[in-house]
């Protein structure tokens, strides 16, 4: 009872819907094989449900010779069988109805057309019992419908004898692979009779070894003869139980579910994959972890701002705000020579570009891209653009490591899926964030207005003095002369103009090159954040989806094999 209850797990649907899940989360990711495999049990489930399970199928299955068809009448009471001495006898599956009502669409789905009724034996009431061809024939088409019964009856019963009990096709190709499935699988040992009383022990013991090899430690073996009947009573028993239990369907199908799940979390990748990492299971603990995918996400920023050309961006925009600065508040006299030299920013299509603002400030998405357009920024150099593959690679392989193989392509995979676009997703960051970088101080605006108030005196200064100065040409009387203690006002004008508009000059050009700097140092950082954006958005983000699905994939597949 005990044991019983620790076995209640979640139930068969649960476990089936899991299965499917986890199915469509590997599909294209881990090997297909596993996939379809995993869809088939599924379908297979939904069918035998529909089917009678007040009926139990048992199949008869061993090499030839070993006395499946001897067994069968034995147990049917009848001579139904074709019981001979030319090997293989029996070619196509038949089967031994105990109280058959209804069972008759659960073998037509199991394609079983002959069709007997057993002996009456109400301990058997509701079994179903197939008597299949050899598994090891020299026939194809006997293998095929061998295999194809064996997974879909809901119980197995093994026939060996004496002389092939330990063939390695019975072992190898059925058992072993078998091994998830202890619970809805019997082993008999048929011919006993042939065998000297001593030997039957040591037969029995040898075979009981060679199972625990197969990994079925505790299958129930029988030692029985068809002929004399030995043993019969304890086959029958055992079937009349797991009959009357109506339970091997259940079982079998969670076995198969468990077995599809296994198959599922340790199968290889959809695709080959390249390097040479060995695959590793569902259950290996993923170390990939957040510190070191920070670590790889910090190198891939700093890569793609070198090839994005971050510091001379930088650079240009300390510059570009300088050489603005110089235009805006420089001496009037002189600034205009300024307007000759290239904007650094402007030359590389960055910021400076008159209808930036204009369409950031209108909302206009479309006019926005196509004015933040392509950057003439020069593009990365061969070195950088490596630095940036690798970088992304790492990144894969940081958040792949520990996972199984399958899994660890697909996330690798995953960080590199998007990477043709980092180019121009980085440049078109490089363009929006930078056009911030040209914003005018409002300083400028007052400077100028002071610098130009500052060159009017000083033009009426020297208007003033050149009206004295032909005055005195033409020897006119001079006019009264104002002074400003012992200097004459226009001169005070010309002189302190000059000098005023320098100093305001030179006074605003070390304010701009404090501000450029401030400025480069700010763009700096947000160009950094908004690269480091784009590569959280073209490579993080498809890593952790990834990842993500990997961890649904992986609760699903523990679900499905509870
Ligand atoms: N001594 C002895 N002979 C048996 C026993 N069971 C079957 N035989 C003989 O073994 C031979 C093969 O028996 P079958 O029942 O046809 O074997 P099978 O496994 O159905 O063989 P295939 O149909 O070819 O796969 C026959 O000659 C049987 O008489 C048994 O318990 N003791
Ligand atoms: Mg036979």
């Amino acid at each position: 009872m005990k044991l019983l209850r620790r076995k209640e797990g979640p139930s068969l649907d649960s476990r089936l819907a899991a299965l499917l899940e986890a199915a469509e989360l590997g599909e294209g990711r881990v090997s297909e094989q596993a996939v379809a495999g995993a869809r088939a049990v599924a379908e297979r489930a939904g069918v035998r449900r529909e089917l009678s399970i007040d009926h139990t199928v048992a199949a008869l299955a061993g090499a030839t010779g070993s006395g499946k068809s001897s067994l069968y009448n034995a147990l049917a009471g009848h001579d139904l069988a074709d019981v001979g001495v030319t090997r293989p006898t029996t070619s196509t599956a038949q089967a031994a109805l105990w109280d058959g009502e209804g069972a008759g669409p659960l073998l037509d789905w199991l394609d079983v057309p002959r069709r007997h009724s057993a002996a009456d034996d109400p301990g058997l009431s509701g079994l179903v019992l197939l008597d299949l061809p050899d598994h090891d024939s020299i026939r194809l088409s006997h293998r095929l419908e061998v295999d194809r019964l064996v997974e879909q009856v809901d119980l197995l019963v093994w026939v060996a004898d004496p002389q092939k009990y330990a063939d390695a096709a019975l072992h190898e190709r059925y058992l072993r692979p078998l091994a998830g499935h202890r619970d809805v699988m019997v082993v008999v040992l048929n011919q006993v009779d042939r065998l000297p009383a001593d030997a039957v022990d040591r037969c029995l013991g040898d075979l009981r070894r060679l199972l625990d090899d197969d990994g079925l430690p505790g299958i129930p073996v029988l030692a029985v003869s068809a002929r004399t009947g030995r043993g019969l009573d304890e086959l029958r028993a055992l079937l009349g139980e797991r009959v009357s239990e109506r339970k091997s369907w259940s079982a079998r199908l969670g076995a198969d579910i468990t077995a599809a799940a296994e198959h599922l979390a340790t199968a290889g990748p959809a695709q080959p994959v390249d390097g040479d990492r060995s695959p590793q299971a569902v259950d290996g603990s993923s170390s990939g972890g957040g510190k070191r995918l920070g670590g790889a996400e910090r190198a891939l920023t700093g890569a793609l701002c070198a090839a994005a050309g971050v510091p001379m961006v930088v650079e240009a925009v300390a510059k570009g705000h300088r050489h603005r600065a110089v235009v805006a508040t420089g001496w009037p006299v002189t600034r205009w020579v300024r307007r000759f030299r290239p904007d650094p920013l402007r030359r590389l299509r960055l910021g400076g570009l008159p209808a930036v603002g204009r369409a950031a400030r209108s909302g206009e998405g479309r006019a926005d891209r196509e004015i933040v357009g392509r950057t003439s920024v020069p593009a990365a150099s061969a070195v950088q653009r490596a630095q940036v593959e690798t970088a992304v690679r790492d990144v894969g392989e940081v958040a792949a490591d520990g996972m199984p193989g399958a899994w660890a392509a697909a996330v690798r995979q995953a960080a590199r899926s998007r990477a043709p676009e980092l180019a121009d997703a980085v440049d078109r960051a490089v363009a929006t964030t930078s056009a911030v970088g040209t914003r005018r101080p409002r300083w400028w605006r007052a400077v100028n207005v002071v610098q130009w108030a500052v060159f009017a005196a000083m033009l009426a200064g020297a208007l003033w003095l050149g009206v004295l100065f032909g005055m005195d040409y033409l020897r006119l009387p001079q006019p009264p002369l104002p002074t400003a203690g012992v200097v004459p006002w226009p001169t005070v004008l010309l002189v302190g103009g000059v000098l005023a508009g320098v100093l305001i000059a030179l006074l605003s050009r070390l304010a701009a090159w404090a501000g450029g700097r401030r400025r480069a140092r700010r763009t700096g950082r947000a160009l950094r954040a908004s690269i480091g954006r784009v590569g959280e958005e073209l490579v993080l983000e498809p890593v952790e989806a990834e990842l993500d699905t990997y961890a649904r994939f992986k609760e699903a597949v523990d679900l499905a094999r509870a």
